[in-house]
Order: structure tokens, then C-alpha cells, then sequence
């Protein structure tokens, strides 16, 4: 064959090597997505990647795959977030505190005491001002799947129980690397430490902190109560989580694979949401069965007064819409 046809082979060759291999994504053969998280096995973030992974397995006759990874074994949430920015980690469930320092719009939904209880919630990430905000999440090579986890972060410690913000005076409380939760506890008279998830049990339990804050389900399901004694209904913050795709996953899938992705959230989100509630309950029937002291503040006034700072100073950086969705949230 003359030498310029043999060239011209292998130019198309050349041309066509990276299609070719990536031929099973593009072309919608069968793939294999993971998706991480940082806790339990038993964690609703886990029964919610099965319901999901179930669904998605049915709906393309088993062409695609899911793999979960709980227990931070692809790394804590900020390594899981990095990951899905370069593409080597195909979907999250992320906590909106660490989400946030992400995807700055988000800030909004970690103002301390911000939602009246588990269907505000659910109102306002299903409704427009939700999917706003998970349409912000794009600009960072994100995919805004769902918000899940209508649940909240209450403190826990070794201290003492906490019914005014006096009691939190000179407490070590680890918090997520959040600046906001941080600011919060610190305006509320605590002495907050930034630590990854992965490390808090151990820290519980060689006293580097007095305590750590997190909804019930994530206490019970982290075994943090084994090495606590004081739980104290404060919902400071929302618990909620945010389910996210990398958008370079994103790009290698097909319409149909996209579609059905999508179309299998709504019912894994409810499956969450669940579980969530569920084990938040289970969670402080175990850890009062195990001895630990459960209370309730009874006014939130001396709370919320201490924190006041943190709204000016968190929402004065946001767009006029974010500060919109706030009064609306507010209202
Ligand atoms: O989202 O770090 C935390 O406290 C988070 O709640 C946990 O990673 C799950």
C-alpha cells in the first residue's frame, strides 16, 4: 500500500484512539459510577446510594453501574468535592456546610437556626429558591442533583448539658473546616476545632476535644456517643446534605444514561430523607439507653441573639438573589 495511504491510516487512527477507548461511556455500553460519602455503612446516605444505584441498574438493564463508598474511603468531603472537579470521583453526598465552600450561594442554608423544622426544610430545597441554588452549583463543574437530610446538627459533649449559651463557655467543639459553624460557636461562647470526619471518633475519645455537633442519626451511626455523655436538642444548624455528579461524568454520558439518572433521585432522595428521620430517632432512643443525658433548651432567644453577627457578616458577600432567598426563607 503507498506510504501516503499507510500515514493517512494511522492519522485516523491517531484521530480516533481516545473515542475508541472511551467508546463504552460515549457510546452507552455499560459503565460503572461511584459514589462516596464520609460515613457509616449504615448511614441514611448509604441506604439512599443503594436506593439510587437500584434504580439506575433497573432502569438501564443492567448497563449501568453503581459502586458506594462510605466511610470517607475516597477521602474526607472536601478531597470527595476536589475529585468530582477533575473527574475522579463520579458523585457525592455532601454536607451543605462543606458543599458551601464550594459553591458559595450555599452559604445561605447553614445560618444558624435558619429553618422552623424538617418540612420547612423540605419546602424550601424542593421549591424555587432549592433549585436556584442547585442550578449556582454548575458554574463549578458541579452537577446540583437534590437536596436531601431534613434533619439538624445538635451538640454533643462530655461537659456538661447545654441550656443557655453560658454552658458552652470554654468547650472544645470539633466542627466541620466550615468558617460559618465555626464563627457560630464561637459567638455563642464555645471554643470551636476544625477536624476532618474521619479523624472525630478518635479525638472524642482521647479527649483532644470535650465535644462535636451532628444530627442524632450521624451520632448513633458514628458510634460518637460511646465516648459522649451529654446531648442537647439545639438545632443550630441544618443537616442537610446536597447529592452531587461531577460534570465531567456528566459530559461522558449519554441523554438516555443522563435521563435516567435524573429520573431515579426523587425516589433515592425520599429514601434518605426516611432514614434519616428515622434513625434520628432510633439514635436518641440508643444514646439515652446508653446512659447519655438528652435536654432540650427551652428558649432559643439568648441563642439567637448571640449569633445575630453572623447573618451581616456571611450574607453582606452574596448576590442580591441569595440575600432574596434568605428574608423569603425568613419569612
Ligand atoms: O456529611 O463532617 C461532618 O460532620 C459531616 O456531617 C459528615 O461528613 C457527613
Amino acid at each position: 500500500m503507498r506510504k501516503p495511504m499507510v500515514l493517512y491510516g494511522l492519522a485516523l487512527v491517531i484521530a480516533f484512539t481516545p473515542l475508541l477507548v472511551d467508546a463504552p461511556r460515549a457510546f452507552g455500553q455499560s459503565i460503572t459510577l461511584r459514589i462516596a460519602h464520609t460515613t457509616a455503612p449504615t448511614h441514611p446516605y448509604t441506604t439512599m446510594a443503594e436506593k439510587l444505584a437500584e434504580q439506575v441498574k433497573a432502569k438501564s438493564n443492567g448497563s449501568m453501574n453503581m459502586t458506594i463508598h462510605p466511610s470517607s474511603q475516597l477521602g474526607g468531603e472536601r478531597d470527595l468535592m476536589e475529585g468530582m472537579q477533575v473527574g475522579t470521583v463520579d458523585m457525592v453526598s455532601c454536607s451543605l456546610g462543606v458543599a458551601a465552600s464550594f459553591v458559595p450561594e450555599l452559604t445561605v442554608m447553614n445560618l444558624p437556626f435558619l429553618f422552623k423544622n424538617a418540612q420547612h426544610y423540605t419546602e424550601v430545597t424542593k421549591g424555587p429558591i432549592g433549585q436556584r441554588l442547585l442550578k449556582a452549583v454548575e458554574s463549578k463543574r458541579l452537577v446540583g442533583l437534590g437536596f436531601y437530610a431534613p434533619v439538624f446538627r445538635v451538640p454533643q459533649n462530655n461537659v456538661r448539658a447545654i441550656a443557655t449559651p453560658a454552658d458552652f463557655k470554654g468547650l472544645r467543639l470539633r466542627l466541620m473546616e466550615v468558617p460559618l459553624h465555626m464563627d457560630t460557636y464561637k459567638a455563642m461562647g464555645a471554643s470551636p476545632m476544625p477536624l476532618p470526619f474521619g479523624e472525630l471518633y478518635t479525638a472524642l475519645q482521647l479527649k483532644t476535644v470535650d465535644g462535636n455537633e451532628n444530627a442524632p442519626a450521624t451520632l448513633y451511626s458514628e458510634r460518637f456517643y460511646e465516648v459522649q455523655k451529654y446531648v442537647s436538642l439545639l438545632p443550630v444548624f441544618s443537616n442537610g446534605a446536597i447529592l452531587l455528579m461531577s460534570q465531567v461524568t456528566w459530559n461522558k454520558l449519554t441523554p438516555a444514561q443522563r435521563e435516567i439518572i435524573t429520573s431515579s433521585v426523587p425516589a433515592a432522595l425520599a429514601v434518605g430523607d426516611r432514614d434519616y428521620l428515622a434513625m434520628d430517632e432510633k439514635g436518641l432512643q440508643v444514646m439515652k439507653g446508653a446512659g447519655l443525658q438528652i435536654n432540650t433548651p427551652t428558649d432559643l432567644t439568648p441563642f439567637r441573639e448571640a449569633v445575630k453577627p453572623i447573618y451581616a457578616k456571611y450574607l453582606e458577600k452574596m448576590p442580591d438573589w441569595v440575600k432574596d432567598a434568605f428574608r423569603e426563607i425568613q419569612k
